[in-house]
Order: structure tokens, then C-alpha cells, then sequence
């Protein structure tokens, strides 16, 4: 997809031409015309969220579709993540913009075995956004570290990323073993990632699955108000 267009100067095109130099940008794992891309949008007005899904994470869906399809292989996806995650440096302030108290803690990090990041990641900044404090523990998390992290730092809402079918089936285990020493209902589990489902959600025992960044933050709120009424 590569434009070999190394002079464009990205300020002379329209917002059209600049999104969709931003996907070829994207794939091409050019992080520093990302990032410039990214602060000349949100200088035209552009909102942090509008800017999030139009430009990068419509970028990383197409980098997927060339993954999945053989057309990109692992070190040019981690140059491209590499790039979305300099946009998404650009955009963090801005999302997490919030002078409200904090308004419940989520522990949030992906399963053992997945090092996918960008997804958990996005989540983390969306409920800091929304007030929350957060405590990101990372990728490929056993449940002795979840475990750990939960001890450490008592938080309502736990919340696992996968985005694997292999490494989906961890959750179970997460929830199983909270379930066995009697700590389920110290916490709401929020689980997400792009190959679960609301049926998944159900049939490992978390409270709910977040289709995205959005859709957790709006969820934590509502369990977190629905637990705090029943107390
Ligand atoms: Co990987 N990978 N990958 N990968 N990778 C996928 C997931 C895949 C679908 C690509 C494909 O084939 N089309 C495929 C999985 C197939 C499957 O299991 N069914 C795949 C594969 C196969 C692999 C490897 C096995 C490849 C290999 O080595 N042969 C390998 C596995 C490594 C491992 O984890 N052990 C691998 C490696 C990698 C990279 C390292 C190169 C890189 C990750 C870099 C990083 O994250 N730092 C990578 C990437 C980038 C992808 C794709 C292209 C993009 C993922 C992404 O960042 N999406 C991905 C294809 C795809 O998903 N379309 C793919 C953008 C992000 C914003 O979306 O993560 O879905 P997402 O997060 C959303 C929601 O899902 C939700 O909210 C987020 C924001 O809206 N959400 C949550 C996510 N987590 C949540 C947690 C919550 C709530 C909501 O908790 C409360």
C-alpha cells in the first residue's frame, strides 16, 4: 500500500485524503506521519474519538484484513501497532481528559498466552476518560498475577483481554479459580476482545463482554451504580 510518496506534506490534503493517507500511513508501520496526521486533525476540529475510529482504528482493521489473508505477516503488524500506539500517545491526554474523582478502580490486563495490547489498551485510556482509576497490568497474564493484582490494589471491576481463540478459554480458568476461593462476588468481571461474544461472556461467568472501549465504559458504570444501590 505503500505510496513511496516521502515528501507529501500532509498538511496540503483535505480530511478525506489525509484519513486515507493515514491507513496507508498506518500500514506501512510510518509512526511519525501517524502521530502528525493525528495532531493535524484534532487541530481541524476533529474530536479524539472521532479521530480514534475514523483514522487509526479503521487503519488497524484493514491491517487485520491483510494479516488474517497472508498479505502482511507478524514484524509488519508490529510496525503498524507500533504506529497506532504513537497516535493513540497523542490522543491518551486528550481521552483521558477528567477532573471528576475517581469513580471505581478496574484491574485490566490481557490473558496468558496473548500479547495483544492495543485493545486493552484503549479500554484502560476510555475508563480513565470516564473517571476511573485504572491499574493496567499488561499482556499475558497467568492467574496467580491476577490474583496478585486484585489482592494489591482492591478493585471493583476486573477486566480481561483476549484476542486469540486459544487464549479466550483463560478467562474460564480466571473466573474458575476466583470462584474457588470465594472472591466471584468481590468483583465485576468485564471480559472483551474481537473474537468473544455476549454467549462467551455468559458461559465462563463473567458479569458481561464489551463489545468495545465504549460499550465498557458505559457497562462498568451501569454495574458498578446497580452493585452500590444494592449495598
Ligand atoms: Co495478531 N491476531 N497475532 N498480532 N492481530 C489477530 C487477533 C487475528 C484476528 C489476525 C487475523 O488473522 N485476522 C489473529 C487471531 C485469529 C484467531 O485467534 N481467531 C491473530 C493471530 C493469529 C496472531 C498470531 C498467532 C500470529 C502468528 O504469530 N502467527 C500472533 C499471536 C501472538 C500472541 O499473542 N501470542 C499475533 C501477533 C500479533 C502482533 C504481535 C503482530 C500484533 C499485536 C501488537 C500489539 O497488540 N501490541 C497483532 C495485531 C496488531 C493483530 C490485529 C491485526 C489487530 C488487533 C488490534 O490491535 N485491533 C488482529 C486482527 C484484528 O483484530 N482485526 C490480530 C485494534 C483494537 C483497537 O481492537 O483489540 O479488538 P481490539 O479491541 C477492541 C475490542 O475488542 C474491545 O475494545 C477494544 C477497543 O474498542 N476489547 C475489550 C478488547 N479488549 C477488551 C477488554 C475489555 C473490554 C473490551 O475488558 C473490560
Amino acid at each position: 500500500m505503500s505510496d513511496a510518496n516521502d515528501d507529501l506534506d500532509l498538511s496540503t490534503l483535505d480530511d478525506d485524503e489525509l484519513i486515507d493517507q493515514v491507513h496507508n500511513d498506518l500500514y506501512d508501520g510510518l509512526r511519525d506521519e501517524v502521530i502528525e496526521a493525528t495532531n493535524l486533525l484534532l487541530g481541524r476540529g476533529w474530536a479524539p474519538d472521532r479521530v480514534l475510529g475514523e483514522a487509526l482504528v479503521e487503519g488497524m482493521r484493514i491491517v487485520g484484513i491483510d494479516f488474517r489473508d497472508g498479505i502482511l505477516f507478524v514484524p509488519e503488524v508490529l510496525l503498524a501497532a507500533n504506529a497506532m500506539k504513537g497516535g493513540m500517545e497523542v490522543l491518551r491526554p486528550l481521552l483521558a481528559e477528567t477532573g471528576a474523582e475517581s469513580i471505581g478502580k478496574m484491574v485490566i490486563g490481557t490473558v496468558k498466552g496473548d500479547i495483544h495490547d492495543i485493545g486493552k489498551n484503549l479500554v484502560g485510556m476510555m475508563m480513565e476518560g470516564a473517571g476511573f482509576e485504572v491499574i493496567d497490568i499488561g499482556i499475558n497474564n497467568s492467574v496467580e498475577k491476577y490474583l496478585a493484582a486484585l489482592e494489591e490494589h482492591k478493585p471493583e471491576i476486573l477486566g480481561m483481554s483476549a484476542l486469540l481463540t486459544t487464549t479466550m478459554p483463560y478467562m474460564k480458568v480466571v473466573i474458575d479459580t476466583l470462584k474457588e476461593k470465594g472472591m466471584r462476588e468481590n468483583f465485576i468481571v468485564l471480559v472483551g476482545g474481537a473474537p468473544l461474544n455476549e454467549e462467551f461472556g455468559k458461559a465462563v461467568g463473567a458479569d458481561a463482554y464489551c463489545r468495545d472501549a465504549g460499550t465498557a465504559v458505559e457497562t462498568a458504570k451501569s454495574l458498578i451504580a446497580a452493585r452500590r444501590a444494592a449495598a
